[in-house]
């Protein structure tokens, strides 16, 4: 799995890298790069290749997909980091994108990365269908503003220190996470025009993201700095809300397992063609960053 993550990191980032590469005169080019390259496990990347595979979607389509998702992660790190967000001066393993450029580049070249996603999804040569387009485009929107990582990065921010229940908690965690996973796993069926599926991906994109976050603050608790890439053990110090402060570390350890269940459940149908993200979503419980 992890030689898998490595040569889709390199396809997607090479991609990434080209497409840029017209605006090399650009001052805010350079921080932007440092934000997505190097690092970055790129699970989202490979969710939407799975998905992709299992009801083949072209190969270059699936690359616009994954390059404006990987966009507006790499956006949504830089400004988590900032001093007026989680404040965090480590992010894969070198220091945060403000630590280096200054808070103000780092604003700026969170921003462009964000409009980035949207310029890719709407560039002639992402050879889809203009209505497909116009879906895609509104549908990553609404996954990235303030019904999705904005809003929810909002309510984390705004749980610190008090005592929230399992429902906001997790109404928060979808929101913040769940929601750009979500995109990642309807994205593939929207340009296949595949409406019946749409509804059980969309519940399993949410649990997907969710338990990607669960492990993440796993991570936090139980993880080490080195392995992690960033600093550990921050959410406790910080008073986060999380499920972990709700239920404590064993609940949420079977919590998660439960969600795993669920989604194994969901893709038995599938038989093997689901076997790719099966894989990505063991590999998600297991990580160590
Ligand atoms: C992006 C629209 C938008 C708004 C910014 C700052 C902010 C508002 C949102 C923060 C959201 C956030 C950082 C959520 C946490 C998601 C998460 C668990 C990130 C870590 O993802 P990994 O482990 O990172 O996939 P790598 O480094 O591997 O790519």
């Amino acid at each position: 799995m992890e030689k898998k993550l490595k040569k889709l990191s390199k396809k997607v980032n090479f991609f990434l890298n080209s497409y840029l590469s017209k605006y090399r005169s650009s001052e805010l080019i350079k921080p932007m790069k440092y934000g997505l390259f190097p690092g970055g496990k790129k699970i989202r990347s490979k969710i939407i290749f799975d998905i992709g595979k299992m009801f083949k979607v072209k190969n270059k389509n699936l690359l616009f997909l994954a390059a404006s998702v990987e966009a507006i992660h790499a956006y949504s790190l830089i400004h988590d980091d900032l001093p007026c967000m989680d404040d965090d001066k480590l992010r894969r393993g070198k220091p945060s994108t403000h630590i280096k450029f200054g808070e103000s580049t780092a604003i700026l070249a969170g921003n462009s990365l964000l409009t980035t996603a949207f310029e890719l999804l709407s560039d002639k040569n992402f050879k889809v269908d203009n209505k497909i387009k116009t879906n895609l485009i509104n549908n990553l929107s609404r996954c990235s503003g303030q019904a999705g990582i904005a809003g929810g990065q909002y309510l984390d921010l705004s749980f610190e220190n008090k005592k929230v229940s399992l429902r906001k908690i997790l109404n928060m965690e979808l929101k913040k996470t769940g929601k750009l996973f979500e995109f990642c796993c309807v994205a593939p069926l929207i340009i296949k025009n595949d409406k019946n599926k749409l509804n059980s991906f969309t519940k399993m994109g949410k649990e997907i993201g969710l338990l990607f976050q669960i492990v993440d603050d796993l991570i936090d608790l139980k993880g080490n700095t080195k392995f992690a890439g960033k600093k550990t053990k921050k959410d406790i110090k910080k008073g986060k809300a999380t499920i972990i402060s709700l239920l404590g570390y064993e609940n949420t350890v079977k919590y998660a397992n439960n969600l795993k269940q669920n989604i194994y459940n969901k893709l038995n149908k599938h038989f093997n063609k689901a076997d790719d993200l099966i894989e990505t979503i063991n590999f998600i419980m297991e990580r160590k960053s």
